[in-house]
């Protein structure tokens, strides 16, 4: 009998002092988007809150929509940009926030808000993350050498014009592996409206892709940061703080690649990325702390020193980087042109993904 009683009197011990752990432990399960933080924001917000954070990234919305509109994402806060959060509050993915949980709400520029109103209305779901823009990031080197001195690194022809296009792809073109974030890129170029409801006018704008897809050497959302850094490739197009980090990378590197990044004059997509709170959370207290504590003000300024994506944050203001408030690529100057995507109808959407498929698999 007592050889019996032991093992298991043990057991019950182990599952007691398991089970009490677990209940201590606070948690918060957040995806975000990659190379979208500051080095050591998480490792803040464990010591000054004890919840423990398992941080996971992605790097397309349509991967991140996969996840939220199945009901169980499985996380506490996501990162859909403003005109996804709208789709997802519409199919019913989010919880609306508790504001009185969230303090720092306040530092937030209201001006922002009013805009994001668009998507939100009275900005219930969604808490502006950072926003940047889309655009063409370079080898100085490189695009002159292929191109010359005359290469018009201020406008989309350096992709979208095959002349241009077809002299990079030796060197290396990386794409965004995203239907939402390139086609209405290739409509506005075309002088259509970005955000079309013409599945005609997306027929043109996949025509315009497939005639430079030969020069294309690969779509993917999230690798041109390092490629662009190491000099592998010559021409993304990318999202501006993602640039910017390879321009960091390559200087803290000394290996002599010089990148710049560039809104092309022809104006391109402006676009804002939302903290949200999915229906299935389980924390949802240590979501909004972890909210309340990315609009810290310093936490704020942090994460865009960091990424050198604009920041939501009015109060973040006096503690970033002079040189990062001063960049037009970052802060776009006065008169740039700048257009924000809308919430289409679901078939527009479903025939993006189409179009997108056919011009990958041309
Ligand atoms: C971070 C990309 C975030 C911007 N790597 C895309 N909305």
């Amino acid at each position: 009998m007592k050889a019996v009683m032991k093992p298991i009197l043990g057991l019950a011990v182990a599952s007691t002092v398991a089970s009490a752990a677990i209940a201590d432990d606070r948690v918060v399960r957040v995806y975000n988007w990659s190379d979208y933080i500051a080095e050591d924001t998480i490792e803040k917000f464990e010591a000054a809150t004890g919840i423990k954070v398992t941080y996971d990234v992605f790097d397309s919305n349509e991967v991140l929509e996969a996840k939220v509109l199945s009901g169980q994402s499985g996380y506490d806060v996501v990162v859909p940009t403003s005109d996804y959060l709208a789709r997802h509050v519409i199919a019913g993915a989010y919880q609306k926030l508790d504001k009185s949980k969230i303090p720092n709400w306040d530092n937030l520029s209201d001006e922002l808000l009013a805009n994001l109103e668009n998507y939100d209305k009275g900005n219930q779901y969604g808490v502006p993350y950072q926003w940047g823009t889309t655009g063409i990031g370079y080898n100085v080197a490189k695009v002159e050498e292929a191109l010359g001195e005359d290469a018009p690194t201020d406008s989309w022809d350096l992709f979208f014009n095959p002349e241009y296009a077809s002299k990079l792809a030796d060197c290396g073109v990386a794409v965004l592996d995203s239907p939402g974030e390139v086609l209405p890129l290739a409509l506005s170029y075309l002088g259509l409206d970005p955000n079309s409801k013409d599945r005609a006018d997306y027929d043109k704008a996949g025509e315009l892709m497939k005639s430079i897809k030969p020069s294309i050497t690969y779509f993917h959302s999230s690798r041109y940061i390092s490629d662009l850094a190491n000099g592998d490739i010559c021409l993304a197009i990318g999202w501006s703080g993602d640039v910017f980090q390879a321009m960091a990378r390559a200087e803290e590197a000394e290996n002599g690649v010089e990148i710049a990044y560039y809104i092309p004059k022809e104006g391109t997509a402006m676009w804002s990325d939302m903290m949200a709170i999915p229906k299935d959370a389980n924390n949802v207290d240590e979501a909004h702390e972890f909210i309340n504590f990315v609009l810290d003000a310093q936490i704020g300024a942090d994460i865009t020193n960091y990424v050198w994506y604009g920041s939501p944050n009015e109060a973040a203001k006096e503690f970033i980087d002079p040189e990062i408030l001063a960049n037009p690529g970052i802060y776009p100057a006065e008169g740039t042109k700048l257009f924000t995507f809308e919430v289409l109808p679901e078939k527009i959407n479903r025939y993006m993904t189409r179009t997108w498929t056919s011009v990958k698999s041309d």
